[in-house]
């Protein structure tokens, strides 16, 4: 692996250095500065710096035996987000600026920090490429890098979340999530639409958790009045691919009778294929059904980036092929794979995060020991989902839809929403993220450690 990934470095070295010698310049020079190789092997490399790569990179160097550069993290972006926030950032609590951090000012220095993207996954050879050519080669991977939100899976959409006089707004991305609560204060009448896709997303619950914010903003403005909605000058309907409100029964018999309660139309199994000037285009099994809108609220489709489905760590629906209980590569011993990007029969969260990468860290250590790697993950995620200005519904379950809540036994049943769950969301949850979780010290349920 070492002379390959040499060659690589050299080639892009080598034009300033003999423009015409071609590979066998490339061969002299690299055998001229093996340092380069030795700093590109790694104990541990990990593809991905968001709230896993991050959390698992501080974990492993807090517990383990590592040396400086022993751990790399790979990650293209200038900044880390605290996605969980934007649907704050859409209800106007939040600026979508005090939510990021630049990436380079929170990797610890003893990690090795590539600020660049990964081209493919070679599990088969222990090695990876970068977007720079470059390989890096590794004792054990750590597959983290999230999942790819896929704009153009909608017809019309990228137009019209580009075009600043449309009412189409998104809260999962950056660029978008600001101009969402710009139309909400916008709308003063008519057609209110917020959809949800079918397939897996991230965070199931906040597709509605942006509806009932505006929902209650417009109740606050004088333009909604649950209790009389065919009077109200908004309308409001969530359209989910789904057949229910969430994937857990006990909060989605809730969240419908919620909806039901505040006159929400619910266009179940409606999946939003194209926008089309002011109107929202669904596939209904084989019906195409067409709603104008005022305001859309859309979440698109998301899938696994192109360099893990393609890699032999895919399973059959592109996510790393995982143990469900001991997050290490089924197909690979020394690879791990945790957040958005495994697959796994969970949802998709930040919260599930705090109680897989402790898993993750402990048994990668385990395995680095020669044992067995025997500490289980129950499938823990969490969704607070905001149903008005200051109160929250925290959905807590693990695998199988089961419900698993921290807090019942002190404040009663979770699926009834509560302000002290609302401040969590608020301001624990991001503030504990940015100075604890990140860095290592934040283990969600568990608490604090060291
Ligand atoms: C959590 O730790 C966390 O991250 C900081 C969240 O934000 C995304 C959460 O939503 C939840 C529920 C947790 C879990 C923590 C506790 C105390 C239940």
């Amino acid at each position: 692996m070492s002379l390959s990934l040499v060659s690589q470095t050299a080639r892009a070295a080598a034009p300033a250095v003999a423009p015409t010698f071609g590979a066998l310049a490339s061969r002299k020079f690299a055998t001229a500065s093996p340092v380069t190789s030795g700093a590109r092997n790694h104990k541990v490399v990990v593809v991905g710096g968001g709230a896993a790569g991050l959390s698992i990179s501080h974990q492993l160097l807090r517990h383990g035996n590592f040396n400086k550069d022993d751990i790399a993290i790979v990650d293209p972006a200038e900044f880390n987000h605290y996605q969980p926030g934007w649907t704050l950032v859409g209800g106007g609590l939040k600026t979508r600026e005090e939510l990021r951090t630049p990436l380079k000012s929170i990797v610890d220095p003893k990690l090795k920090f590539y600020n660049t993207g990964v081209t493919s996954l070679t599990p088969e050879h222990d090695s990876l490429t970068l977007s720079t050519g470059d390989k890096l080669s590794y004792e054990h991977l750590v597959v983290v890098p999230g999942i790819k939100i896929n704009y153009d899976s909608i017809k019309g959409l990228p137009e019209a979340l580009a075009n600043p006089d449309s009412m189409v707004s998104s809260i999962y991305g950056y660029e978008t999530c600001a101009k969402v609560f710009d139309t909400i204060k916008k709308l003063s009448k008519g057609n209110a639409i917020f959809t949800q896709p079918t397939g897996v997303i991230k965070c199931a619950g906040a597709p509605q958790k942006i509806m009932w914010l505006a929902l209650d903003y417009w109740k606050k403005a004088g333009l909604y009045d649950p209790s009389n909605p065919s009077a109200s000058p908004v309308h409001i309907a969530f359209a989910t691919g789904l057949p229910t409100m969430f994937g857990v029964p006990k909060y989605s018999q809730a969240l419908d009778q919620l909806r039901q309660e505040r006159g929400v139309e619910g266009l179940f199994q409606h999946d939003l294929v194209a926008v089309e000037g002011n109107q929202a285009v669904f596939a209904k099994g084989e019906e195409k059904v067409t709603r104008d809108f005022d305001l859309l609220h859309v979440v698109p489709k998301m899938g696994p980036h192109d360099f893990v489905k393609n890699s032999q760590l895919a399973d059959a629906a592109g996510y790393v092929a995982v143990d469900q209980a001991n997050l290490q590569s089924t197909k690979f011993k020394n690879v791990w794979s945790a957040g958005d990007a495994a697959g796994l029969a969970t949802s998709k969260t930040a919260a599930a995060i705090t109680a897989q990468a402790p898993v993750l860290v402990a048994n990668l250590l385990r395995t680095m020991e020669g044992k067995e790697p025997g500490v289980e993950y129950d499938g823990y995620t969490s969704c607070p989902l905001t149903t008005e200005y200051g109160k929250v519904m925290l959905a807590e379950f693990k695998y199988g839809g089961v419900p698993k809540e921290t807090f019942a036994k002190y404040l009663g049943d979770q699926a009834v929403p509560r302000r002290a769950y609302y401040h969590l969301k608020k301001d624990f949850f991001p503030w504990v993220y940015k100075n604890y979780m990140l860095q290592g010290k934040w283990a969600g349920p568990k608490g604090f450690t060291k």
